[in-house]
């Protein structure tokens, strides 16, 4: 009988450890995610199934460097960090792999720069609507955003 009594104590106290340690999760999340802030998040979208390229200014108001590791998208198969640039007058882009935000940049991507490339729409999409997309640090978090389809005149 003191046996189980012993075990049942256990028991709470185990459930209240996870729980304490829960709630720290969830503060320390909640407080690295106000160290981001993203604004005037556009989603230019091209007629037909061609990839979209997403524009928006990332602000790190932390105290620590920050680095994008990759994006995703319930809209499109799969979202890519890439960069453009001009040789000889011809138009090129290419794959990025992260990108670092030191503390107290506002690091824009833009047209003719940085961007994010969305690939193989999953939905139709229209101009005006908004697409829900994840953008994910190598630390682990996971910042929501969500861009407005727009027409590539707009920009
Ligand atoms: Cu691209």
């Amino acid at each position: 009988m003191a046996n189980k009594a012993l075990n049942v104590t256990a028991q709470r106290v185990t459930q209240r450890l996870a729980l304490s340690a829960l709630a720290l999760l969830l503060t320390a999340g909640v407080a690295q995610a106000q160290t981001l802030e993203v604004s005037n998040a556009q989603l230019s979208l091209l007629p037909g199934n061609t990839p979209g390229a997403g524009y928006f200014e990332l602000y790190n108001t932390g105290d620590e460097a920050v680095t994008l590791v990759g994006a995703k998208s319930p809209a499109f198969d799969s979202v890519e960090i890439h960069v453009s640039s001009e040789h000889d007058g011809m138009a090129h882009m290419h794959e990025l792999t992260s990108i670092e935000i030191a503390s107290g940049e506002r690091f824009e991507f833009a047209p003719k720069g940085h961007h994010l490339m969305f690939m193989r729409r999953v939905e139709p999409l229209n101009i005006g609507d908004d697409v829900d997309v994840v953008l994910e640090f190598s630390d682990e978090q996971q910042l929501p955003v969500t861009f407005n389809v727009v027409s590539p005149a707009s920009m």
